[in-house]
């Protein structure tokens, strides 16, 4: 197989015809209104509310401070068990909000938060859970809502890649206390930067939309220490666009994941992402698969760096894993001996090219290179 001419990246953002986006902010112009919940952001909220099937939904600035605008409005305090599989934001985010984040090991299939580990990680000192629907894969929600229950911690969902997810027909969002998205442009749904959360209750909503803006609650009064985390009107004008976009760029994601999954599936060595029982309508933002050294022939990297002489430019999320990093290496839960697990997902973790924008016949060739340079290793 020759290389690509040009490099195909993992992701590229969904682009909405440029006239009807100048024709939005031609409007946002004449209002001469730039942020502060302009009209943009009033109805992308609602319309976002709509296509989600979330009754409470509220539009921040990012998907990391997001995170952090939920660690406040939840009281989150001490050690908050989390993932280690995952991008920086999740822990980080912890960090900044005055937490102290504690590793648990994830599950073998799913490659979410163990409920089991996260159970052995609770002390005295546990503040709450903050767990991610890694790669669209949910959460399992029951035996991390029995896990909070036994011992009264509050969940905040990281949903960054779970956009459009439902289980047993319920959105995602219905989940925990608090879930977040990610806007960010590699993401199924965009706004350039950006971000929500939804929540449980009308209270927790409220403290959301307080905290969003400073707690600003009049000219001459503030009810707390808020933040700026405010959607300005360029981006929520681009949501609308982007979202109007939604339906037919998912269903070119089914046709790029289905051409990976009828080329790749019976390579020796390779998982494919499988959605678990339950899902009714994936989130389709990431196509990551898993390399076992020994069945495939190559490692993980082998096939990374292989790939990248074709011009294919495809990402190792989440290596290397946050219990790693400069500040979180030398907890106690960092230790790979307390993360055997996500240890070894993070050494087998490669994210394929994955946009509507990919065409069907670049997947295949993709595909295809796979399998030659599988086959190149076979004794
Ligand atoms: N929680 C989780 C689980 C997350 O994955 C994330 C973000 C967050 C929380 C935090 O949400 P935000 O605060 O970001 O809203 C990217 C994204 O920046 C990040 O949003 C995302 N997760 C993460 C998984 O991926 P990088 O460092 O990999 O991005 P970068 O710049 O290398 O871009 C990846 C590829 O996308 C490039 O190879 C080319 C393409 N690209 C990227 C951009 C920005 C484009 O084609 N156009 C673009 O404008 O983090």
């Amino acid at each position: 197989m020759r290389p690509f001419s040009r490099p195909i990246h993992v992701t590229r953002p969904l682009l909405p015809d440029l006239s009807s986006y100048a024709a939005r902010l031609e409007a946002v112009w004449k209002s001469g209104w730039l942020s502060n919940a302009g009209r943009q952001h009033d109805e992308l909220e609602r319309r976002l509310a709509e296509h989600l099937r979330l009754e409470r939904l509220s539009l921040l600035c990012n998907g990391t401070m997001a995170l952090i605008v939920a660690a406040r409005a939840l009281e989150l305090r001490g050690e908050i068990i989390t993932t280690p599989f995952t991008f920086a934001a999740t822990p980080q985010s912890l960090s900044w909000s005055g937490c102290e984040p504690v590793f648990a090991d994830i599950d073998p299939d799913t490659m979410t938060l163990s409920p089991e580990a996260v159970e052995a990680a609770v002390t005295p000192r546990t503040g709450g859970i903050l767990a991610v629907h890694v790669f669209g894969c949910p959460c399992d929600f029951r035996g991390l809502d029995a896990v909070a229950r036994r011992y009264g911690l509050p969940i905040v969902y990281d949903g960054a890649h779970a956009f459009g997810l439902e289980v047993d027909g319920d959105p995602v969002g219905v989940h925990g206390d608090v879930t977040m998205f990610s806007f960010h442009a590699t993401k199924l749904f965009h706004t350039a930067e950006g971000g929500a959360l939804t929540a449980s209750s009308v209270a927790v909503q409220r403290r959301i939309e307080r905290l969003r803006n400073f707690c600003i609650e009049g000219e001459e009064r503030v009810s707390g220490i808020g933040t700026n985390g405010k959607m300005n009107e360029l981006q929520a004008a681009l949501g609308i666009e982007v979202l109007a976009m939604m339906e037919r760029e998912r269903a070119r994601r089914l046709e790029i994941a289905a051409a990976y999954r009828r080329l790749l599936e019976d390579i020796p060595g390779l998982r494919l992402p499988r959605a678990p029982a339950g899902v009714t309508r994936p989130s389709l933002q990431y196509f990551a698969v898993r390399v076992s050294e020994k069945g495939f022939g190559m490692s993980r990297d082998e096939l990374y760096d292989a790939l990248k002489a074709y011009n294919i430019f495809t990402r190792k999320y989440f290596h290397p894993l946050c219990s790693t990093f400069a500040g979180y290496r030398d907890m106690p839960s960092s230790s790979s001996a307390n993360l055997p697990v996500a240890n070894a997902v993070a050494r087998e973790c490669l994210t394929l090219p994955f946009y509507g924008e990919l065409r069907v016949e670049y997947a295949e060739r993709i595909a295809h290179i796979i399998r030659e340079l599988a086959g190149s290793r076979c004794p």
